[in-house]
């Protein structure tokens, strides 16, 4: 291992924006399933001042806290296991949740998910753990965190479609507000 953790997120969080939202950034596209030629990603990444060999895009991937990367199983292609706002299918197929996930969110967004349910935003699906400490730290990154505990087994008993990802992140299209526990309600 030869980089820095400050590095390390550096690389990842350049990767995070062209494998999820921005190809262009390092002049590459993916394919219909997000992924990419390792090559091509390095030489974009170099044109991009970028610079990243493959030895140290191993370690970002093996390292990374939430392994967001996955390579092909012949290790030639790349892509981002979740998390994108481009378009595209990452072929996951529909999976049984625990009865219960997380979602963690900052106390601003309560009224609105009050009235709305969790949306999606700019990604593909509404992002939900399995733990409670996952969520929490997701929340905090917006303000101070609350964690919604959501009905997930009774979500399916109505219809809706659970996902799971490579990396473990519950994917779903919408969480209506009936299936929410809100903290003191
Ligand atoms: C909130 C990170 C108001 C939602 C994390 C969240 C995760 C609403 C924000 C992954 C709402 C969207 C995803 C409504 C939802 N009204 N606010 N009706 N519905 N929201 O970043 O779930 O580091 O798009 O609660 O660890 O926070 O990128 O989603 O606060 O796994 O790998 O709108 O991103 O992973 O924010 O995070 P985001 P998220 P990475």
């Amino acid at each position: 291992m030869s980089l820095s953790t400050n590095q390390r997120t550096k690389i990842s969080k350049f990767l995070s924006l062209v494998l999820r939202h921005q190809p262009d950034a390092a002049g590459v596209t993916l394919d219909d399933a997000g992924w990419v030629d390792v090559d091509e990603l390095l030489a974009g990444c170099g044109r991009a001042g970028r610079a990243v060999t493959r030895v140290q895009l191993d370690e970002v991937v093996e390292t990374n806290d939430k392994k967001r990367f996955e390579f092909s199983a012949d290790g030639t292609r790349i892509r981002a296991s979740q998390g994108h706002s481009v378009e595209v299918d990452l072929g996951y197929q529909a999976a049984s949740p625990p009865d219960v996930l997380y979602h963690g969110t900052a106390d601003r967004n309560l009224d609105s998910i009050r009235a709305k349910g969790l949306l999606k935003g700019q990604r593909h699906h509404v992002h939900l753990s399995a733990e409670v400490d996952t969520a929490t730290s997701v929340g905090q990154r917006y303000g101070r965190p609350v964690v919604l505990h959501i009905r997930a087994a009774a979500m399916v008993a109505a219809g809706h479609a659970f996902y799971v990802s490579t990396n473990g992140v519950w994917l779903v299209e919408h969480v209506p507000t009936d299936f929410i526990s809100f903290p003191d309600a």
